[in-house]
């Protein structure tokens, strides 16, 4: 408030009022004057670099005065807002976005054209924003563009990590990681050195008796570390809301030195400390799907959580409301468990810090659309559990708060099932094992009003395999199902942009991007022969575009007219890129086996992987290096020529998937069934008009539902024979598959070269019970991919199957999700601009 200029001398302020560039004159302006100031570079010295440079601080600036209006509005009215919490933001790009988003992509074009650059080089500059592993994160950046294009008022909140996932590079056929240091350049970022947040860490907790005689806990002791916000604009498409999303960056408190050190000459020390607060928010953790319960990750954790609820609460206060008030101001949205101890945070907050009662306090953590938890996975080894003494040392305070909150939680429930003992020790969030450990998503759904799975089928097996006995004890209404989406500006108009403008051109206008249950209009036009060659003709550009860039950086030439067939995304075993590449193999195994005149008869095929295994998986390495070895001697083997190549394209990442996605034929979602919550990327694919391969498991099953048995490909055993199977396998006899049998063989001969190293992947399998079921699933894999080459023959009717599939894709817009969780979660509403 004081900072607030007085009203005589606003007019002079209106006056000067900033202007955003409305032409590609203005925009020139904005970019050269950009080069000539902020870069101090000129028109001798301007590479495709600084014009990238320019051209992001130009729409920079303009998202700003869109930001500051937004940010004006939500505070004036004082609306609810939305706090999406997560480790996690796998953004990608932003130029293009940005450019999209506020329709100033051709404006920019003519400028650039005129500067003397392209748009797509100038694009191409960028280096994306990789603060995330997979699906998680992905999902996470494709909420906050879909809060933002509905205009809810929503804030992010994450980590401003120095190093996003590590750079792949595949070397001998082996993935080597390189550190991912993105931050030389970033102009999309807003570093707030005015906003900042004193994180304590260690120390110990005395009761003291207050004034009021009562008796409170301290905190005290132990170190500060502060956290430093750092703003990145979130633009809506078509809309002037600009939301926010804030990373914390950690740094020490003494400030840049502790002084007294430097001056007592222990200037090593000094320097010390300040790289070890420098650590919390260094690196991203490169896991997907698994947790590996260090030390650092759990400080990240708690960093994150607490500069941001203290933001959340500071924010909340300006309001001067009531604390009841607090769950009708604010809505946080737990990505998975890691934001989990913010209920513990908010708690602490409450009683000790506000002096609050316990009951009341808890009232108001657990209130109606307080806090709501997203589980993302049934995997055992990805669900969260901190070994207790850990949380006593790095935070005694909420380790005494995870126990008070455990005890009136199992009180209750023992009230509720005063027979069963059991229970209790299934239910509790401390498990008494040795080391006993905090069970993460125990205490969030304690903690949550709403607990939501991602897709349909993993929503009903959470409620009856791992949450079960919490379905008894809160009933079935604090779990629901929001099925994940993508957002179709990014994964339809920004990767796909001639496929997006045939679409509106058909169905008059733009608006289907912002409403994709319009997309259903296109099925009208599916015996429409222009329509589908012009279909046709835009996917084998896309294939074009992507052979181009596999010769670019394989080497590697591909027929474009082959069937493409992709699986991109992270190396797991569970997602079963083992199933594919031992399915390749039997491919090549049946060409060879071919007369030259059979071989002729059969239908060319590109088989793409991409993705990274987390640096500390062995077993996904050993894929990728059996995918790799699989390549380099069928794509060297004169005898296959075409027919089938192999490649595995190298650091798979958001600005890759938008190359790879519009290009693919047939895409492989092929997980155990049971095991991938949703996946996302099967939607990517369709609604670029691929069609799927795939198990029934997570979204793939309502991808089924939404565009009919006769547009994907479904195969292998279903989720509920699963742990039969497995059983099985271990108890009774365990007989291999005839035809992957033959494959183990040829690998084991050394066709492929290091069978040493290949040899676990087989034993995963043969000798140790196959867990993801690739041998039972064997023969209906390969039988359908049969099917997938006689459909892919009948090109007209294969083009019918493709539109139909886009058509049908409305439900899979992360819009609808964002609906969802508003509605029946947040209990908010959009605060559009009303002007
Ligand atoms: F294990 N997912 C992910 F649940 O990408 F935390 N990383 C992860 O660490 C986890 C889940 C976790 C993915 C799921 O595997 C995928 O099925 C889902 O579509 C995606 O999260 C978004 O919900």
């Amino acid at each position: 408030v004081e900072a607030s200029i007085p009203e005589p001398q606003r007019e002079a302020w209106k006056r000067n009022q900033t202007a955003a560039f409305k032409s590609s004159d203005e925009f020139e302006k904005e970019v050269v004057r950009h080069v000539e100031t902020s870069l101090a570079r000129s028109m001798f010295n301007c590479d495709e670099k600084a014009a990238y440079s320019a051209t992001s601080l130009a729409f920079r600036d303009r998202l700003i005065l869109d930001w500051n209006k937004t940010q004006q509005r939500q505070t004036y009215r004082d609306s609810k807002r939305v706090y999406y919490l997560s480790l996690e933001f796998l953004m990608g790009r932003a130029l293009d976005n940005a450019m999209l988003n506020v329709g100033m992509k051709d404006t920019a074009k003519a400028g650039l054209a005129d500067l003397g650059f392209r748009i797509e080089d100038i694009i191409g500059q960028e280096h994306d924003a990789a603060l995330g592993n997979g699906g998680l994160g992905r999902l996470a950046a494709c909420f906050l563009d879909s809060l933002a294009s509905l205009d809810f008022p929503a804030w992010g909140y994450g980590l401003r990590y120095r190093y996003g996932i590590f750079k792949q590079e595949i070397i001998d056929g082996y993935q080597v990681e390189v550190p991912d240091y993105w931050l030389d350049f970033n102009p999309w970022e807003f570093p707030r050195h005015d906003v900042t947040v004193d994180v304590q860490f260690f120390g110990s907790v005395k009761k003291v008796t207050n004034e009021e005689g009562k008796s409170v806990a301290v905190w005290e002791g132990g170190e500060i570390v502060v956290a430093v916000a750092y703003d990145v604009p979130i633009p809506g498409y078509d809309t002037p809301t600009t939301n926010n999303l804030r990373l914390w960056s950690s740094k020490a408190s003494g400030g840049e030195f502790d002084f007294q050190k430097f001056n007592s000459g222990d200037y090593e020390s000094s320097v010390a400390e300040q790289q070890r607060a420098e650590t919390i928010s260094n690196v991203l953790y490169p896991n997907d799907n698994l947790e590996r319960g260090k030390e650092l990750r759990l400080k990240q954790q708690y960093f994150w959580v607490a500069a941001s609820l203290y933001d959340i609460v500071r924010r909340f206060k300006k309001s001067k409301r009531a604390w009841r008030e607090f769950p009708e101001q604010v809505a946080i949205q737990l990505n998975d468990t890691h934001p989990t101890l913010a209920i513990v945070e908010l708690q602490r907050i409450l009683i000790d810090v506000e002096g609050l009662e316990w009951d009341l306090a808890w009232e108001i953590v657990t209130g109606t659309s307080q806090f709501g938890y997203t589980n993302h996975t049934v995997l055992p080894e990805a669900l969260e559990k901190w070994p207790v003494g850990l949380v006593q040392h790095l935070l005694p305070r909420h380790l005494q708060i995870i126990y008070d909150i455990n005890l009136f939680f199992l009180q209750s429930v023992e009230k509720q099932f005063p027979d069963d003992r059991d229970i209790l020790t299934r239910v509790s969030i401390i498990e008494e094992s040795q080391p006993k450990m905090v069970r993460m998503a125990h205490l969030a759904i304690v903690g949550s009003h709403k607990v939501n799975g991602v897709a349909e089928l993993h929503s009903d097996l959470i409620k009856t395999t791992i949450f079960k006995d919490f379905v008894e004890i809160y009933g079935p209404d604090r779990f629901t199902n929001v099925t994940n989406g993508i957002t179709p500006r990014r994964w339809l108009h920004q990767a796909n942009p001639r496929l997006s403008e045939l679409i509106a051109s058909k169905l008059g206008s733009h608006e289907f991007l912002k409403d994709l249950s319009q997309l259903n209009k296109l099925e009208l036009l599916v015996q429409d022969k222009e329509f589908k060659k012009e279909w046709a003709e835009i996917k084998f550009a896309n294939k074009v575009r992507l052979a181009k860039y596999i010769k670019e950086t394989t080497g590697v030439n591909v027929n474009p007219s082959a069937l493409f067939d992709v699986q991109v995304k992270r190396i797991h075993e569970y997602k079963r890129q083992q199933l594919n590449i031992f399915g390749v193999i039997h491919r090549y195994l049946t060409l060879k086996a071919m007369t030259p005149a059979e071989r002729k008869k059969q239908l060319p095929r590109v088989s793409i992987f991409g993705g990274k295994a987390a640096p500390g998986y062995w077993m996904a390495k050993q894929i990728i290096h059996l995918i790799n070895a699989v390549g380099s001697v069928v794509n060297n083997d004169e005898d296959i020529g075409d027919l089938l190549k192999v490649l595995f394209l190298e650091d798979y990442n958001v600005s890759k998937a938008e190359i790879i996605c519009p290009a693919s034929d047939i895409s492989e979602h092929i997980s155990t069934a049971g095991t991938e919550a949703s996946g996302t990327s099967n939607m990517k694919f369709v609604l670029n008009g691929g069609l799927i391969i795939g198990t029934c498991d997570g979204a793939n099953i309502e991808i089924t539902r939404e565009v009919g048995e006769n547009n994907i490909f479904l195969f292998g055993n279903l989720a509920e024979d699963v742990e039969d199977l497995r059983h099985a396998h271990t108890y009774g006899s365990h007989t291999i598959d005839p035809d992957l049998a033959k494959v183990f063989e040829e690998i084991q001969k050394g066709t492929f070269g290091s069978v040493h190293d290949f040899s676990a992947m087989i034993a995963a399998v043969k000798d140790h019970g196959d867990y993801y079921l690739v041998s039972d699933d064997f023969h209906s894999y390969i039988e359908t991919h049969k099917l997938v080459d006689e459909a892919y023959r009948d090109q007209e009717q294969w083009v019918v199957k493709s539109i139909t599939a886009v058509a049908r894709m409305g439900f899979f817009s992360s819009d609808r999700c964002i609906y969802e969780y508003a509605d029946g979660i947040w209990n908010v509403e959009p605060l559009p601009r009303r002007d």
